[in-house]
């Protein structure tokens, strides 16, 4: 008999230390399919967040190094300067990426420097406790907006994928989901052109994810999955912002 699922060579035997529901396993079991499939795992670098994924590197079996929170863009292109020969990635979450990295995200997307970002949104600071970040949306509770994110007072919700758009450094920008399982299959296709867009073309993508973060969001997993495709997707609308296959460079 043919098994029908199995564990990817890239991921490690081990639980991981994940709430029920969230989703970062998803995203880390999308990387290693993709990575297994490339046939890449022997010159992969990653970059882990300062976030709830800071473990990443015990849960992917490619190198993996742990810079400073918000930091891991610069440090994986500096490392993909000294060994082109590799593919680098950096994994970061929403107040890594949008907050206390905004600097890197930016100069780094701008210089169009040739990494692969995926972007786990989850609209939350998960690892701290639930605190408002950047992607927090509008009447969103946190534990830092007790009475819901306020426009006057805390700010808009900010759209990564949008403002990269506006740079020319970037080749490939998509917004996927992982509210269910087509959007699931969709969210590898553009794990796949994000690594074969630095790959073929030496060239800067990002990979935005809606993630459910049950726990914080204060809702069952099945509930963050209806609200991902209900509310999020209005905040933040699913596709392709960049596409180096349909602009001239
Ligand atoms: C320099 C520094 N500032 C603040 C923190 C505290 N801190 C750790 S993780 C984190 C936010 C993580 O949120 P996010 O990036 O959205 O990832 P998630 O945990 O939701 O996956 C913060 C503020 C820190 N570790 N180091």
């Amino acid at each position: 008999m043919k098994p029908l699922y199995e564990r990817p060579d890239t991921l490690t035997h081990c639980l991981t230390h994940y709430c029920a529901g969230c989703g970062h396993g998803i995203v880390h079991r999308l990387l290693a399919e993709v990575i297994d499939e490339l046939g890449i795992r022997g010159r992969t670098i990653g970059a882990a967040p300062v976030g709830c994924a800071v473990l990443a590197h015990q849960y992917l079996k490619v190198d993996m190094c742990e810079p400073a929170h918000g930091r891991t863009p610069e440090a994986i292109a500096a490392i993909k300067r000294v060994r082109p020969e590799c593919v680098a990635f950096s994994y970061q979450g929403d107040g890594d990426l949008a907050a206390i990295g905004t600097a890197e995200t930016l100069h780094v997307a701008n210089r169009g420097e040739p990494i692969t970002v995926f972007f786990v949104n989850n609209a939350v600071y998960g690892m701290t406790g639930g605190q408002m970040a950047p992607t927090t949306m509008l009447a969103q509770k946190t534990t830092t907006t007790p009475v819901g994110r306020n426009a006057g007072y805390h700010g808009h919700p900010m759209r990564v994928c949008e403002l990269l758009a506006t740079l020319d450094g970037p080749a490939y920008i998509e917004r996927v989901a992982l509210s269910s399982p087509d959007r699931i299959r969709d969210a590898k296709r553009a794990v796949r052109k994000g690594f074969l867009t630095q790959i073929e073309r030496n060239a800067y993508a990002l990979v935005e994810f809606l993630s459910p973060c049950p726990t914080y969001w204060r809702m069952s997993p099945l509930d963050a999955l209806r609200f991902i495709e209900e509310e999020m997707t209005k905040i933040y609308p699913l596709g392709v912002f960049r596409d180096w296959e349909t602009r001239e460079a």
